[in-house]
């Protein structure tokens, strides 16, 4: 399992993978952060798509996901995803920010890509604990994968140190258990 996984550092808007994933806002017409950055570096045409989706499909809430086409991304696809806002831990925020990854995984396999990068959904603006929300995806996308195959690769694209280093202990981990 752990070869599936993988961390890296930087800025996910460079990735050659087929699908990278949006920390994005229920809106769907962006914002800052990774959000921003996905835009700016997609063009117009990404945010031209998102309008699509949104005339038909109206606000994405939190833990849902919703695919575009890329724009001038590597990637083919980006899946659009709103984590939860971190509101003390008692409004359902893990369950959320589990719904997210896993329903960004299953619009992926949906799909038949194979490659994918995740930010880490929830931990910037949105103020989720860090620690806290590097296990919840680990975990998370650890179980999609077990019971799920076309997915070959995925990627946790940190943005900082001590994020990178969050998920590289998890994996870590993983790859000691039996
Ligand atoms: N590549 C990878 N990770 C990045 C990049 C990048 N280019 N830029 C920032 N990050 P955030 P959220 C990291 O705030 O907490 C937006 O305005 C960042 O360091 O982007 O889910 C949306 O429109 C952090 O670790 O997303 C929403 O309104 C992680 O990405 C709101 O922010 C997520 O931080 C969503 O908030």
């Amino acid at each position: 399992m752990e070869q599936r996984m993988q961390v890296l550092q930087g800025d996910i808007t460079t990735l050659d993978v087929d699908v990278i994933v949006n920390a994005a806002n229920s809106s769907l017409l962006g914002g800052g952060g990774v959000d921003g950055a996905i835009h700016r570096a997609a063009g117009p045409a990404l945010l031209e798509a998102c309008r699509q989706v949104r005339q038909q499909q109206g606000e994405c809430p939190p833990g849902h996901a919703v695919i575009t086409t890329a724009g001038n991304l590597k990637a083919k696809a980006v899946i659009h995803t709103v984590g939860p806002v971190w509101r003390g831990g008692e409004e359902n925020e893990a369950r959320l920010l589990e719904d997210a990854y896993r329903n960004s995984l299953k619009l992926a396999d949906a799909n038949g890509y194979a490659t994918l990068a995740f930010p880490a959904i929830s931990t910037g603006v949105y103020g989720y604990p860090k620690a806290a929300a590097a296990e919840i995806a680990v975990n998370t996308v650890s179980d999609y994968l077990t019971h799920h195959s076309l997915l070959r690769q995925i990627y946790f694209v940190c943005y900082d140190d001590e994020t990178a280093r969050l998920y590289q202990r998890l994996l870590t981990q993983q790859g000691d258990d039996p």
